[in-house]
């Protein structure tokens, strides 16, 4: 069976004249994952819009599409284009989890959910003949005892990050405007693989970075802190997502950076706590943010702190006043979003109730544009905000100011060496990923991320001394 794996990239990342870093970053994992449940003889072609044109010229049986809310629009007429050549195609994803009805009209078969127990039920029957139109992802998900993901299938080379990996799902709390409630529905929302399994897909990983998607990585702190001693003396070095209160609490951030960890994305999101209990962020409500950098920052691991803009508290002062604080925190870089109500979200229900949807233009749902009326700023104030926060935060003049806040020189150094790398640099970028170079970027990335360390504080590197799986199951 000839099998074609398509990412569809959103319209901005298309652009001719400019590619940004951020869409060189990742592979496509999710569609690597799936892919593992096809047969050894069945041909596969995975290919990935945001680092490579898309060959459309080919006659697949079978056609895969991973289709988020930006790039619908481009996934409906991939699709349209195989459906017309009589390819069977099949759509899933985020965005078909929220509107499966309008994503049936452009497929063969939808998937809503997480696709690890749906897609090999779907491929069984695709080969007796006998595909359903619609596989729901069932109440009791796994990911134990998961087929290898296939990475071979990945142009390595073409990406700064390939090592990207998962080991779970979903996530244990409820914001509002988080896609996480409205994709995992109707089963358990937050679950991990056995500590063994994750081990061995690290160590089926070359080279030493690696880089954590999950949108909780402390989320389970039993198996994380398992997770982090099984990593010990593997020579790792790591980033990875948590939240507030899982940094706060004692020893696991300390095991998590003796395994390697040395960045950590974390969602703030707002520093007004009416707004966070309004988008039930109820782990960040009345947790110091700023004892919590510090302690991470003791830790030598620096900080990707993630910001709304837009909730009903927010005012026209907001932007300067988040960007005041995040320089203030000495904060390494930050990811700014104008906040996006997706639909089946619990914040899209509660706006649209209050008739303050814009449009339904979803290419525009990116967390660049206002899509929703605010409540304390104009929709052109909410976008031009944000536009000012980015460029405020990463002016030169902020970036040293904000690195002088730290306490030597090796970490002042370190902390403007990567929040200017990538964001100052974005012509440099843009001719790495145009001459497909940019995968040599990455033992820079890794020489920054440890320079707060020599390889000593790591252990040995390359071969694993660790004791076998066996001995830390979850
Ligand atoms: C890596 C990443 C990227 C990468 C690569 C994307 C990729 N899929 O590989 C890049 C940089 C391209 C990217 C871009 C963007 N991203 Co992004 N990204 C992520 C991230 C952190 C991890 C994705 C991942 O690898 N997950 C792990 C794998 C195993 O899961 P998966 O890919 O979801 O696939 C599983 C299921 O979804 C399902 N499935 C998926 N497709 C299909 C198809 C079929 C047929 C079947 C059966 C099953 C199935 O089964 C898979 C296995 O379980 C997610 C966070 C998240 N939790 O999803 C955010 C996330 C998806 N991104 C987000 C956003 C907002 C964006 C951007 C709009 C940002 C921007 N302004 O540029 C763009 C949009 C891109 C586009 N094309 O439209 C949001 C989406 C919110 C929403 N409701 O849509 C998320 C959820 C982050 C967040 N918490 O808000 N992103």
């Amino acid at each position: 069976m000839r099998v074609k794996m398509i990412l569809p990239a959103l319209t901005e990342a298309i652009s001719p004249l400019f590619r940004p870093i951020k869409y060189s970053l990742f592979p496509p994992l999710g569609l690597a994952t799936l892919a593992a449940y096809l047969d050894d003889g069945d041909e596969v072609d995975l290919q990935d819009e945001h680092v490579e044109p898309l060959r459309l010229d080919d006659e697949p049986d079978l056609v895969v599409i991973q289709v988020y809310i930006t790039s619908a629009r481009r996934a409906y007429a991939l699709a349209d284009h195989y459906r017309h050549q009589g390819a069977h195609v099949c759509l899933g994803g985020l965005h078909v989890t929220s509107l499966p009805d309008e994503a049936v009209a452009h497929a063969d078969t939808i998937f809503t959910g997480p696709g690890e127990d749906s897609w090999p039920l779907f491929l069984r029957d695709f080969k007796s003949g006998h595909p359903q139109l619609r596989y729901d992802a069932p109440g009791r998900r796994t990911i134990h005892r998961l087929p290898p993901i296939r990475r071979e299938l990945i142009k390595r080379h073409l990406y700064m990050v390939p090592n990207s990996i998962v080991v779970s799902r979903g996530c244990p709390y409820h914001c509002d405007f988080c896609y996480k409630d409205a994709f995992f529905q109707g089963g358990n929302a937050f679950y991990t693989q056995r500590v063994d399994e994750a081990l061995a897909e690290i160590d089926r990983l070359p080279g030493k970075h690696l880089y954590f998607l999950d949108d909780h990585l402390l989320g389970d702190p039993k198996f994380a802190a398992a997770l982090f001693e099984g990593m010990r003396g593997m020579g790792r070095v790591f980033q990875g997502a948590a939240t507030v209160n899982s940094l706060l609490a004692p020893n696991l951030l300390e095991k998590a950076q003796a395994a390697g960890l040395r960045s950590i994305f974390v969602g703030f999101e707002n520093l007004d706590q009416t707004n966070l209990r309004r988008s039930s962020k109820t782990q960040n409500l009345g947790r110091d943010y700023a004892a919590m950098i510090r302690r991470v920052h003791d830790k030598g691991v620096m900080i990707n702190g993630s910001f709304v803009f837009g909730m009903d508290g927010d005012g026209p002062d907001v932007f300067d006043r988040t960007v005041d604080w995040a320089i203030e925190q000495s904060m390494e870089t930050a990811t700014f979003h104008i906040m996006t109500p997706y639909p089946s979200t619990a914040l899209y229900t509660r706006m649209a109730a209050e008739g303050r949807m814009l449009h339904q233009d979803w290419d525009l749902y990116d967390t660049r544009h206002t899509v929703f009326q605010p409540k304390g700023l104009t929709p052109g104030q909410l976008e031009a905000g944000y536009w000012h926060a980015y460029e405020r935060f990463y002016r030169w003049s902020s970036i040293l100011r904000s690195a002088s806040n730290k306490e030597t020189v090796r970490q002042a150094v370190r902390h403007a060496a990567y929040s200017a790398g990538w964001k100052k640099f974005e012509g440099l970028w843009n001719l790495l990923i145009r001459l497909k170079q940019v995968s040599h970027a990455l033992p820079v990335l890794e020489t920054v991320l440890l320079g707060n360390d020599g390889a000593a504080d790591l252990g040995s590197t390359g071969a694993t001394r660790r004791e076998s799986p066996a001995q830390i199951v979850h």
